[in-house]
């Protein structure tokens, strides 16, 4: 085993076929809809990671802009100490922007990618020689528990990126919910949200001049093809994505660009011309928006950071019991 990471397996078991079910289910139902969860392969990682670098997409320069500005107030409001455990681990980047001002007790990364997550973590280890360092190989994302023998007494979560705007408003309550309930009083979560904003700037950063976005999202036909023995051709379909300003959401679709009929795992789904299958919905909050989400999924606000053109927004919310 490492002698740098404490490695804990909790990554479910093989799930080919309720992912091919859970697939078919959405593009059978009207309108055709997909989990924003099956553009990660590895080239949809890549192409994420490619989407963070273009000019138009703010969200993580910003993001990381607001924790090296903050990192210090942070450690103050959060304290020092605490088990700090970053959910959706991937790179572990954004954590190192705050762990020499937090000094936790320990850190835990939860990923369920178990090569990357062992790469990363092992990195931090190597890199910060006095942190205790743990991965654990899980979807955050369904109920869990901590792993055993965490060092530190006040776990804190720390969910950046604005990942939460993926899952509906419904989804990120029962999810805050699920949280909530692995963590004593006291406990806290900083969590990264994007926030409400003018039109245009939304419009433009899924819009990238550069194309990526639209790889990205035309990826996901490839990943069918590779993946679910999908007969699709991606130049048949187009990114579309905007913002939906009653439901404060940025929804990206694949439009059909003619009469067709693909097949997934033997299933025939057919397309009219203009019909589009919904594959991300990223949802934006005010900054009281999301302070009422989380209280009513049990967190109480304690501070937020946010930056000079009100673009994202760092909460800092305490688990109330
Ligand atoms: C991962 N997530 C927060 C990104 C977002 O902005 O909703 C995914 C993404 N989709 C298109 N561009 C980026």
């Amino acid at each position: 085993m490492d002698s740098l990471v404490r490695f804990h397996d909790q990554h479910p078991q093989e799930e080919a076929g309720s992912l091919c079910e859970e697939l078919l289910e959405g593009l059978t139902a009207t309108p055709k809809c997909t989990s924003p969860k099956f553009f990660y392969d590895r080239r949809g990682s890549e192409l994420f990671d490619a989407i963070c670098e273009q000019p138009e997409y703010y969200p993580t320069r910003t993001e990381q802009a607001i924790l090296r500005a903050a990192a210090a107030d942070i450690a103050e409001v959060v304290g020092r100490d605490a088990t700090l455990i970053e959910l959706g681990s991937g790179a572990s980047r954004k954590v190192r922007l705050l762990l020499e001002a937090m000094h936790p007790a320990c850190y835990l990364g939860v990923d369920i990618s178990r090569d990357f997550l062992l790469e990363s973590t092992r990195r931090l280890a190597v890199d910060y020689p006095w942190l205790e360092v743990h991965a654990a190989c899980a979807d955050f994302t369904r109920p869990m528990a901590w792993p055993e023998g965490l060092a530190g007494e006040r776990p804190v979560a720390f969910f950046p990126g604005s990942s939460i705007g993926n899952f509906t408003p419904e989804e990120a309550e029962g999810f805050l919910k699920g949280l909530a309930r692995l963590l004593p009083a006291g406990g806290g979560l900083l969590v990264g949200v994007d926030l409400i904003k003018d039109r245009a700037i939304l419009d433009a950063a899924y819009n990238d001049a550069a194309g990526v976005t639209a790889a990205f999202n035309l990826n996901l036909l490839q990943r069918l093809r590779h993946e679910f023995e999908a007969e699709v051709e991606p130049q048949g379909f187009r990114h579309r994505a905007f913002y939906n300003e009653s439901a404060s959401r940025i929804e990206m679709h694949l439009v059909s660009l003619y009469d067709q009929a693909i097949r997934v795992a033997g299933e025939r789904v057919e397309f009219d011309a203009g019909e589009s299958l919904h594959t991300e919905s990223s949802y934006k909050y005010s900054i009281a928006g999301f302070r009422e989400l989380a209280g009513r999924a049990g967190f109480e606000p304690r501070a937020h950071w946010t930056d000079r053109d009100s673009l994202f927004c760092i909460h800092y919310l305490e688990r109330v019991v």
